[in-house]
């Protein structure tokens, strides 16, 4: 199903390909239509199917080979039909943790849809998922100064080893099952025969939820390039202008 000879294009979705929960654009949607032609494309988001289908639309979707959401707990085919997924559900005390921080926050208001249970993972957003998009701007503004959700994922972190918390999007944090996050995209389509791979996200650092997939990617014997993006237009220009992405 892999074709070793020729390179796999890893793309992470919200910050990259579009911006948090928003919808491609239209002359970036044009623009990969053509330029991903005879390419082999895979997604690898921390987000569920239906939130990215409505991102990237089914005309794009098509063009990838499969699509690992839910942190990689979730791999589709891009019909949508599911060939794997993983259940996790953090513990009561986890979960008490999180509502402590959801009460305390000094966020001054919260909308709905604070946890999302997803495959193998669960979103958590002190503003709620339910956020308009000018309280997601103004949630996001205020996490840059306050950095809430990082010391959040770093409370989870340290006091729960055996889960991970990071952050990724620009309101929320994605909870796993340590080790079963992004990195498994990787571990499977080596495992699948991949040999060249090319990963584009914008939360590569620790504690981002690109991380898995840098950290699997330098563990393993593929040869591969990564790229940290700041947001869609960074991501574009890359692929306009880097020999790599000339490549079939
Ligand atoms: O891919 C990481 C996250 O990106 C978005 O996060 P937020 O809502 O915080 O901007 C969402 O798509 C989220 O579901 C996803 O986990």
């Amino acid at each position: 199903m892999i074709d070793e000879n020729k390179i796999c294009y890893i793309f992470d979705v919200d910050g990259t390909l579009t911006e948090p929960r928003r919808e491609i654009s239209k002359e970036d949607k044009e623009f990969f239509l053509s330029w991903s032609e005879n390419k082999q494309l895979f997604i690898s988001t921390g987000s569920d199917f239906p939130k990215m289908k409505e991102q990237l639309g089914k005309e794009v979707l098509q063009k990838f080979k499969l699509i690992f959401c839910c942190m990689g707990n979730e791999a589709r085919k891009n019909d949508g039909s599911i060939i794997r997924k993983v259940n996790f559900m953090p513990t009561r005390e986890v979960l008490t943790d999180l509502e402590d921080f959801l009460e305390f926050s000094a966020f001054p208001y919260r909308t709905n849809t604070h946890f999302e249970p997803r495959s193998g993972m669960l979103n958590f957003s002190i503003v709620g998922r339910g956020a308009t998009q000018a309280q997601r701007d103004e949630y996001s503004n205020w996490d840059k100064k306050s950095l809430e959700r990082t010391k959040i994922a770093n409370f989870i972190n340290k006091k729960y080893p055996e889960i991970e918390a990071s952050v990724g999007g620009s309101i929320s944090i994605d909870i796993i099952e340590k080790g079963k996050d992004k990195g498994q995209v990787i571990n499977y389509l080596e495992n699948m025969g991949a040999k060249k791979v090319v990963f584009v996200g914008d939360r590569c650092s620790p504690g981002g939820n690109d991380y898995g997939m840098v950290r699997e990617l330098e563990k393993s014997k593929l040869a591969f390039e990564w790229y940290n993006v700041s947001g869609p237009n960074e991501t574009f220009k890359l692929i306009k202008e880097n020999k790599i992405f000339l490549e079939e």
